[in-house]
């Protein structure tokens, strides 16, 4: 593989430095690398690889020199204003943010779904919302062997979604202490409420997988609800997924099959012996973990499953690396 000129935007914050960590562990082919933040992060040093870099300034001329990718973490309003503008200078943007996702020349990319859309980007790449990734990660194979009628997610998300500011909430709440991020206590508490609420009584977490689980499966009409919740868990999500198919499911035991056989999906579905994921061994791992698979007995073509996966590693970090990676074999050719 060639090696790559890579910025990483956002490099101090919590997504910015799993980056640094994801890259390392995957050795992923650097040339030269460049580290941005805001302002107030200007001057951080940071390791990669043994060697120490210093965090610069984002400004509109930190794509001037060469550089082929560039991975975005610092926020919607930082990858609407910074985004066009590394473009423009032939970078290929992965964003992280829910800025670019529903922007029709934008691909939105979960490498084990939809990796053939990577090819018709237009210098920005989408990276989903965390709790889409863990979800279209094992509804994909599913969806191409019964096609999802209608799905209904539920789910249970870390503090950690929320950045160092909702990890603080919680670890200092353990304390007794108030919050400072989220509206309510998290400590020993369950908030139905991430990112803003909108018009139709939804959040805007809820809508995003919503809508993006649409535009990933290339199903616009796709039925599909969410409740999105905070739960007093450090790292990982989990979700409760309830999926109707149109093609009758005439054994459980092929829906294990398809999805052991899944890309980057473990299954763990071993109830006798108290065997299902679990948020605290999916942490500081790669991979999506499924379990508690069963029928749903209420409808026809039904069933229930039970989602796990890092959500900052595989929810934001390694998924745009893998990304990155698709992008740095095709830069060789
Ligand atoms: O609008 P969105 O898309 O909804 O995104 C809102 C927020 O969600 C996070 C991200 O917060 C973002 O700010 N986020 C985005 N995508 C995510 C995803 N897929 C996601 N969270 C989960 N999953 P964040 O805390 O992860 O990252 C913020 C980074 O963005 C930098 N930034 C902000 N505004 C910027 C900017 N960079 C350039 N230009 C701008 N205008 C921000 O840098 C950070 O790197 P900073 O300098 O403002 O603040 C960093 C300070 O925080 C300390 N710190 C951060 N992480 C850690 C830490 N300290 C210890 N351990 C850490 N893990 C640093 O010391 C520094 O002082
Ligand atoms: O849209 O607060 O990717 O847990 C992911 C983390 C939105 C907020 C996104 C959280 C963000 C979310």
């Amino acid at each position: 593989m060639k090696k790559v000129n890579l910025a990483v935007v956002g490099a101090t914050g919590m997504v910015g430095r799993t980056f640094l960590k994801v890259l390392k562990e995957k050795n992923f082919p650097i040339d030269n690398l460049y580290l941005m933040a805001s302002k107030r992060s200007a001057g951080t040093k940071l390791e990669y690889d043994g060697k120490e870099y210093i965090v610069e300034e984002l400004t509109e001329h930190s794509f001037d020199k060469p550089i082929d990718i560039a991975l975005f973490s610092a926020g919607g309003s930082t990858s609407e204003k910074f985004a066009p503008i590394a473009a423009a200078h032939g970078v290929i943007v992965v964003d992280n943010s829910a800025q670019w996702r529903q922007h029709p020349d934008v691909p939105l990319v979960v490498p084990e779904v939809n990796p053939e859309d990577i090819s018709w980007n237009h210098g920005i790449i989408a990276n989903p919302n965390c709790s889409t990734i863990q979800a279209v990660a094992v509804l994909k194979p599913l969806d191409d062997k019964y096609k999802i009628k209608r799905v209904v997610y539920s789910t249970y998300q870390a503090v950690s979604g929320a950045g160092v500011a909702g990890w603080n909430d919680l670890e200092n709440g353990l304390k007794g202490e108030a919050p400072k991020k989220f509206p309510h206590p998290i400590a020993g508490n369950c908030l139905p409420h991430i990112d803003v609420f909108m018009e139709n009584g939804y959040t805007k977490e809820e809508m995003k997988m919503i809508w993006e689980t649409r535009k990933i499966l290339h199903d616009p009409d796709l039925k599909v609800t969410a409740t999105t919740v905070r739960v007093p868990v450090f790292s990982s999500h989990s979700e409760s997924i309830n999926v109707e198919f149109e093609k009758p499911i005439d054994d459980i035991e092929d829906v294990k099959k398809l999805l052991a056989a899944a890309p980057d999906v473990v299954l763990v579905d071993d109830p006798a012996n108290n065997k299902y994921p679990l948020a605290i061994d999916a942490a500081g791992t790669d991979e999506v973990y499924v379990g508690r698979i069963r029928r749903d007995e209420s409808v026809e073509n039904g069933i229930n499953l039970w989602v796990v996966a890092d959500n900052i590693r595989k929810g934001a970090a390694t998924n745009a690396v893998q990304i990155a990676e698709i992008l740095a074999e095709a830069m060789d050719k």
